[in-house]
């Protein structure tokens, strides 16, 4: 570090020379993320509450008590107005708050259990690996059935007396396909077992297509074993990063991490971050308030309209895609040449993609910042590297 300061305008001509190296949303030409760029009324929202710290929610008693009723709201669309929660960094936090509260609450529950286990399907985003790391629980993956959801038999062939939580995705990481969580409560139910489900993808979005007849499957806290929920508004929600959501059906499952914060006006906390901004409460709050049912709707509406453009297109353009896109997520590759040539290609075009690792593709999340005109010129390059 220097000795003396810099003018603010050096500062932030150095700052702009950094940014102006990033990748920007609204280029169209980041494909493989899950984040977009965050709503205006979220960003004020955010703004506004930036000093506050719900790591001391006694001193930020309006802060708390937003987080509580936007639990509420989320639990409301999520089939459970009265549930229990934080809003947290985002979905890793959130996965692995909620192995902790299935490990905690059931060795309380059942004290002989010495190896604590849990199952995710193949599919599961690597936050899991990192829980179970951290948690020392010994991870079980089940197999995916022909539409890579996770194969229900293979979860039952897994489950042993040391299961502590079994998990089920709605809106995979790789290519956003819902697993059959009512069957998974169902098995939780008769064998007593912890249920999470990572809706972090799929949370803000399987609600809102459902109302407009999309049919998707159910995966909520209207079934009866559903335990917790990841739900994260810096995905589909809009809200700034880093905004994660994690619900419990039942506050028990809180309690059972919850440790002492003596000095402290609230004298507990069951989050894992300590410290943490009342910001990221703030624009959910105010996005959910904002957008409502309505502008979520659209949102969603409008990422699959694009997703069946992009899908379509790319079929037509003599490229296989993986499996039909049951959220906004497309994944495809060529007939002739390997994923990673094509991967480069794209690349050499000035494309961001992401390659999926099960099975291998090209993968692309319609997100609210990849508009027609952008598949429209997607398109057009997939068609020329195809050579047509
Ligand atoms: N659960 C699911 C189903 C996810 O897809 C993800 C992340 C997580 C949990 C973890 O969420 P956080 O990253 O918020 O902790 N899915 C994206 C992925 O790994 C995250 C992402 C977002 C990656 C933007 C890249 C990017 O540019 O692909």
């Amino acid at each position: 570090m220097e000795e003396k300061g810099i003018s603010k305008t050096e500062v932030f001509k150095k700052l702009r020379e950094f940014k102006d190296r990033d990748m920007t949303y609204s280029s169209g030409k980041i494909l493989g993320s899950m984040c977009t760029f965050p709503h205006p009324v979220g960003l004020e929202a955010y703004q506004m509450f930036m000093e506050s710290n719900l790591g001391d929610p006694g001193l930020f008693k309006g802060t708390k008590s937003m987080e509580t009723d936007v639990i509420r709201l989320l639990g409301d669309l999520l089939g459970k107005r009265d549930i229990h929660g934080n809003i947290i960094t985002g979905g890793t936090e959130a996965n692995i708050m909620a192995m902790r509260a299935a490990r905690n609450f059931t060795l309380q529950e059942d004290p002989t259990i010495t190896d604590p286990e849990i199952i995710v399907p193949k599919s599961a985003h690597f936050s899991f690996k990192k829980a179970a790391d951290m948690l020392c629980l010994k991870l079980n993956e089940a197999v995916l059935d022909s539409s890579y959801r996770i194969d229900i038999k293979s979860v039952e062939e897994l489950i042993s007396k040391n299961t502590v939580a079994i998990v089920g995705v709605a809106g995979t990481t790789e290519l956003g396909k819902i697993d059959p969580i009512e069957d998974l409560s169902n098995i939780c139910l008769e064998n007593n077992i912890y249920l999470h489900v990572d809706a972090a993808f799929g949370g803000y979005s399987i609600p809102f297509l459902n109302e407009i007849g999309y049919e998707l499957p159910k995966f909520d806290f209207g079934l009866r074993g559903v335990c917790s929920i990841t739900i994260d508004p810096h995905k589909m929600g809009l809200a700034p990063i880093p905004t994660g959501g994690i619900l419990f059906r039942e506050k028990k499952y809180l309690d059972s991490m919850s440790i002492e914060t003596p000095y402290l006006t609230e004298n507990s906390q069951s989050t894992i971050v300590g410290t943490r901004t009342g910001a990221s409460t703030a624009a959910t709050w105010a996005l959910m308030k904002y957008l409502g049912k309505e502008g979520y709707i659209k949102i969603s509406k409008e990422c699959m309209k694009v997703t069946k453009l992009l899908y379509r297109g790319i079929i037509d353009s003599g490229y296989e895609v993986v499996t039909e896109p049951q959220l906004n997520i497309v994944a495809f590759r060529s007939k002739e040449i390997s994923v990673d040539e094509l991967a480069e290609k794209l690349e050499s075009l000035g494309w961001a993609v992401s390659k999926s690792s099960y099975p291998r593709a090209i993968r692309i999340i319609v997100m609210p910042h990849i508009k027609e005109n952008h598949v429209n010129i997607l398109l057009d390059d997939l068609k020329r590297i195809n050579g047509y």
